[in-house]
């Protein structure tokens, strides 16, 4: 289990995967498959037994051979190259670092990236991520699962606003919105309407318009695409850490700068006081 040392050398390192990172997602155009990495490797968690999430394990061929993993293949392997690069990083960060890079790039909101997640070589059962084919029931079974509510539900499932479904890889096929390189709230939209011609709504997709609660988020975030932008981005961010405490680490090198800003600042202001001062004198 590879535990990082969260120092400041290691939150410098993250700083080098981000761009390179931006730089590979852009140049790729493969922001799609990489949030889809990031949300298969943390949504095994289990809240009652605090097993599965965000901590690398999907790099195992046996979980990677899980149906629902079909085609991450090719996310793991471009992963692969910054990783060799940046050797320091745990691929538990690398996955979850690459999710919230796919929504920057793509336009989506910024999602805060708290560095510290352990590799597992753990992997759990096949079976706890959520089949496209069942209704609300089924997805709230798996969600609560994680200790994720209805509103987590319908704010990830905006995830689809990237990306496509491949025959080869679950069966489906086609894109849910017209622009899926681009992260809006056109998820929505579409959803609403009862026709997109041509584009994809699977069974879980619907059941989001047919449950009532989850109806009701829906319809909020097709009007309002900052209401969703802000319920996104802390979705995404419980998401990416569930199972996972920052380290102390971690939060005395932000507590350091935070002092060393207000240090700074006092100075300011003293020497501004001061030459006020002077002048006046
Ligand atoms: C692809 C369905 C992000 N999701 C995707 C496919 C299918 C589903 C097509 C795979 C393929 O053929 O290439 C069938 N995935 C599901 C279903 C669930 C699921 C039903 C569970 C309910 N998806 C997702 C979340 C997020 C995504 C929470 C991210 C936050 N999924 C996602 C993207 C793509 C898929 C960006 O699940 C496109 C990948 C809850 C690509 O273009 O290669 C929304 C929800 O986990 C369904």
């Amino acid at each position: 289990m590879a535990v990082p040392v969260v120092d400041a050398g290691y939150l410098n390192e993250i700083e080098k995967v981000r761009r390179d990172l931006r730089a590979l997602i852009s140049y790729k155009n493969c922001a799609p498959i990489m949030l889809r990495l990031a949300w298969h490797d943390a949504g095994t968690y289990d809240f009652h037994t605090q097993t599965g999430g965000p901590d690398g394990s999907i790099r195992n061929e046996k979980e990677l051979m899980h149906g629902a993993n079909n085609g991450l293949k090719i996310a793991i392997d471009l992963c692969e190259t910054v990783k060799a690069k940046h050797p320091k990083i745990t691929f538990a960060d690398l996955y979850q670092l690459a999710g919230v890079v796919a929504v920057e790039v793509t336009g989506g909101p910024t999602i805060k990236f708290v560095p510290g997640r352990k590799d597992s070589i753990d992997s759990p059962e096949e079976g706890r991520l959520p089949d496209a084919r069942q209704g609300s029931g089924h997805l709230r079974d798996v969600f609560y699962r994680m200790g994720l509510s209805d509103k987590d539900i319908v704010a990830l499932s905006g995830g689809h606003t990237l990306g496509r479904a491949h025959p080869e890889r679950s069966g489906f096929d086609g894109a849910w919105t017209s622009d899926p390189l681009k992260f809006d709230n056109s998820y929505y939209v579409e959803l609403l309407k009862e026709e997109s011609e041509g584009l994809l709504k699977l069974p879980t997709d619907k059941a989001l318009i047919q449950d009532p609660t989850f109806r009701s988020f829906v319809e909020v975030y097709a009007k309002d695409e900052d209401v969703f932008f802000k319920d996104y981005g802390e979705s995404h961010k419980k998401l990416s850490e569930l199972g996972f405490k920052p380290s102390h680490c971690y939060n005395t090198i932000l507590a350091q700068s935070a002092v060393g800003v207000g240090v700074a600042a006092a100075i300011v202001v003293f020497s501004y006081l001061f030459e006020v001062n002077r002048r006046v004198n």
